[in-house]
């Protein structure tokens, strides 16, 4: 796969920590109870993994996404927080494709499912009424240096597009136009190793997606977007222990701004209705 020389030419080394006096308060005490937050009726085993939240069925709630070992793909129709079903979704990929996200990459206001083969490749399923219309791939000038973290309107122009992180940590998008990727764009990125990036969502609800991460510690921590750069770094109140996982940002309750949901190492879903960025309960 051929690197693309502009993500090269551009690409600037960063490692500043974020300061420790805006990344140490509330973190993720492993003793720690959880506190506040919705649990989800969680009726499958640990041969399904949650892959992603997005709106597969265009009802403007976020729905949840899951993959079985075997490679079907399944989601939860999603209302007012919680589950009202659970529908297979016609797979016909094979094992070395990869379900990175969900989001709505071509701008027909339904969330579509983003793979990746390998490292490599990128292809979108269109999605209509929560079920598959096509598989489209997406030109993909990246090498296996890059990963692919999420999807997500990080410039706010109402089309989801596709987040990646290099292995020295430079967070950067593709800004996407009916399902194609027409540029490639860094943003500034002064995180260290110890913060992973784990989701795409609007957790302040201005209409824009924000980019979330966390620490190695636990604490939960977001990037404000604005025209597709950074304009904060934001914690969130992370009352959790390490035997619960980021999984994604969506609108599961459907209230217009994306929640944050987890899973227990027991499999138990949960999530945080966000507001304004923090957590409402
Ligand atoms: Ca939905
Ligand atoms: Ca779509
Ligand atoms: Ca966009
Ligand atoms: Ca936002």
């Amino acid at each position: 796969m051929p690197l693309a020389r502009t993500f090269v030419q551009s690409l600037l080394l960063l490692s500043v920590a974020i300061p420790a006096s805006s990344a140490a308060r509330s973190t993720g005490d492993p003793e720690a109870p959880r506190v506040g937050g919705i649990d989800i009726s969680t009726p499958v085993g640990k041969v399904w993994r949650l892959r992603g939240v997005g709106d597969l069925d265009g009802d403007e709630t976020d729905d949840i996404v899951w993959q079985h070992q075997n490679g079907q793909v399944h989601y939860w129709p999603m209302l007012n927080g919680q589950r009202v079903d659970g529908i297979d979704i016609s797979t016909p990929v094979g094992q070395g494709w990869i379900l990175r996200g969900v989001g709505d990459v071509d701008g027909d206001e339904t969330d579509d499912i983003v793979w990746q083969y390998k490292s490599g490749q990128v292809h979108y399923w269109p999605m209509r009424d929560g079920q598959r219309l096509d598989g489209i791939d997406i030109f993909t000038p990246v090498g296996k240096d890059w990963a692919l973290r999420g999807v997500g309107d990080v410039d706010g122009d109402g089309t989801a597009d596709i987040v990646w992180q290099h292995k020295t940590g430079q967070v950067h998008y593709w800004p996407m136009q009916d399902g194609k990727r027409v540029d490639g764009i860094n943003i500034f990125t002064p995180v260290g190793p110890e913060w992973r990036l784990r989701g795409v969502g609007d957790v302040d609800g201005d209409a824009t997606d924000d980019i979330v991460w966390q620490h190695q510690n636990g604490q939960v921590h977001y990037w404000p977007m604005l025209n597709g750069q950074r304009v904060d770094g934001i914690n969130i109140s992370t009352p959790v222990g390490k035997d619960w996982t980021l999984r994604g940002v969506g609108d599961v309750d459907g209230d217009g701004t994306d929640d944050i949901v987890w899973q227990h190492q027991n499999g138990q879903v949960h999530y945080w209705p966000m507001e304004f960025g923090q957590r409402s309960i």
